[in-house]
C-alpha cells in the first residue's frame, strides 16, 4: 500500500491508535508484534538493480520507516523524516536554503538553534533576522526579498510564549515564504502546526516524543511533496540519521504520548498555581495560567497547555542557584520531557550560547529557572520546590542581613 493511502486510512483514528499502529503492522517475514530493530547497515539486492525496498541503511532502515510513518500520522501529515538529533533536523531544514538566503527567526529560540545559525550558517552566506514573533507586525516589517523561511518555536523555550501560527503561515504564503515550526515543547498531542497552516515541523525526538531522557533524536514533518524530496534527499547526502535502535526507543515512546502527556500537563498546571502563590516567586510563565499574557492564544491553537513552565525566583542569580541546587526530586539537568523531573538554569546551561544581552533583551533573566515537571506525583514534587524555595528565602534573608550588618 503507498505512503499516501496509509495515510488516509490512519488519519480517520484517533491519536492514541494512531500512535499504537500507524507504520507498526506486525513484521511481515516473522509476525513480530513489534517493529524489529534492523540492526543492519546494508540490504542484499535480489538481482543487479532489484533490491527488496530498501538498500542501504543510511538512506532508508525499516524501523525508521515505522517511526516515520507513525510521526507522519501523528502530526496528521503526510511525510516525516528521522533525523539523529533536534539540531540535526533543524541543520536539514536549512539545507533547503542557498547563500544570500535570509531567515526570521522568533527570538526566543533554544540556546544551539541559535548557535547553529549564528556560529555554523552564517559562514555559509545564510542571513538570520530576530524578532519578537509574537508581534505580527515585527515579522512582517522583516520580510526582504530575501527572505525564504520563517523559523519559530511555540510555545518558545523557555519563555513559553506563543506564537499565532495561523496568521503567521498566512503572512509567509502572502509573501512566498514557508513556515517552519518548532513543535518540541507541545508535541502533536497539544498542537498540530500543519493544520493551522505552516510549512516544516521540527522535534528534537528526544524530548516529550521519546519522553524517557534515552536518546537523542530529530524528525522533519511535512505535507508538501516536494518539500519532502527534498528534505529526503538532504537527509541522505548530509546523512546525519538515527540509528535503528534510538528509532525503536522513540517508536516505543510514541506508544504512551498521550497518557503522558495528560500527566505532564497536571503536573505542570498544579505546579504553575502553587508558585504564582509563591513568596520567593515574582512571575510564573505557564501558558495554561490565566495570567500568561497569550492564555486565550493556547487555548485557541492548542489542544492542551503542554508540561513545560518557567518561572522568575526573587534575588537573581543566587536565589536561582540556591532553588536549582537544593531540589531532590527534581534533577538539575539540561533536556526536558522525560518521565523523571528536571529542572535547568537557562541563563547559565541551555541558553548559555546567546550574549547575554540578547538573553536579557528577550527575557532570559539570570533569576529564571525552568521546569519539565515529569509524571511523578504532583504533590510530592511541589513538595520539593517548596523546601527548595525555602532555602533560597533563608540565603536571600541570610544575605540581606550580612549587607545591612
Ligand atoms: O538536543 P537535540 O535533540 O539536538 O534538540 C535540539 C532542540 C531543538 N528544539 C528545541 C525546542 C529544543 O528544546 C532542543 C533541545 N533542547 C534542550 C536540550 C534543552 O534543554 O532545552
Amino acid at each position: 500500500m503507498s505512503l499516501y493511502k496509509k495515510h488516509e486510512e490512519n488519519q480517520n483514528q484517533q491519536f492514541s491508535t494512531r500512535a499504537i499502529h500507524a507504520g507498526q503492522d506486525c513484521d511481515p517475514g516473522t509476525g513480530a508484534l513489534n517493529t524489529p530493530i534492523f540492526q543492519t547497515s546494508t540490504f542484499v539486492l535480489e538481482e543487479l538493480g532489484k533490491n527488496r525496498g530498501y538498500q542501504y541503511a543510511r538512506t532508508h532502515n525499516p524501523t525508521r520507516t515505522a517511526l516515520e510513518e507513525c510521526l507522519a500520522s501523528l502530526e496528521n501529515a503526510k511525510y516525516a523524516l528521522a533525523s539523529a538529533s533536534g539540531l540535526s533536523a533543524a541543520y536539514t531544514v536549512t539545507n533547503l536554503l542557498s547563500q544570500g538566503d535570509n531567515v526570521i527567526v522568533g527570538e526566543d529560540v533554544y540556546g544551539g538553534v541559535y548557535r547553529l545559525f549564528e556560529q555554523v550558517l552564517t559562514r555559509y552566506g545564510i542571513t538570520f533576522t530576530y524578532v519578537n514573533a509574537q508581534n505580527l507586525g515585527d515579522i512582517e516589517a522583516a520580510i526582504t526579498p530575501a527572505t525564504k523561511l520563517v523559523w519559530i518555536e511555540t510555545p518558545t523555550n523557555p519563555l513559553v510564549k506563543l506564537a499565532d501560527v495561523r496568521a503567521i503561515a498566512d503572512l509567509c504564503h502572502a509573501h512566498g515564504v514557508l513556515l517552519a515550526v518548532d513543535n518540541t515543547f507541545a508535541t502533536p498531542y497539544f498542537q498540530r502546526p500543519l493544520d493551522l497552516g505552516a510549512d516544516v515541523i521540527i522535534h528534537s525526538t528526544t524530548k516529550y516524543l521519546g519522553g524517557h531522557s534515552d536518546v537523542i533524536g530529530g524528525a522533519i514533518v511535512t505535507s508538501d511533496p516536494e518539500l519532502y524530496e527534498r528534505l529526503q534527499y538532504h537527509n541522505n547526502a548530509v546523512g546525519a540519521v538515527p540509528g535503528p535502535f534510538d528509532c525503536f526507543l522513540v517508536l516505543r515512546g510514541l506508544k504512551t504520548l498521550k497518557l503522558r502527556m495528560r500527566e505532564h500537563e497536571r503536573n505542570a498546571t498544579a505546579i504553575a498555581n502553587f508558585l504564582e502563590s509563591h513568596p520567593s516567586v515574582e512571575r510564573v510563565l505557564y501558558p495554561g495560567l490565566k495570567s500568561h499574557p497569550q492564555h486565550d492564544l493556547a487555548a485557541k491553537q492548542m489542544t492542551g497547555f503542554g508540561g513545560m513552565l518557567s518561572f522568575v525566583v526573587k534575588g537573581g542569580l543566587d536565589a536561582a542557584a540556591s532553588t536549582v541546587g537544593s531540589t531532590k526530586l527534581f534533577q538539575l539537568a539540561e533536556s526536558l520531557g522525560g518521565v523523571k523531573s528536571l529542572i535547568c538554569h537557562p541563563a547559565t546551561m541551555t541558553h548559555k550560547p546567546i550574549p547575554k544581552e540578547i538573553r536579557e533583551h528577550c527575557g532570559i533573566f539570570d533569576g529564571l529557572i525552568r521546569l519539565s515537571p515529569g509524571i511523578e506525583e504532583a504533590e510530592d514534587l511541589i513538595a520539593d520546590l517548596d523546601q527548595a524555595l525555602s532555602g533560597s528565602r533563608t540565603q536571600c534573608a541570610v544575605r540581606e542581613l550580612a549587607v545591612v550588618g
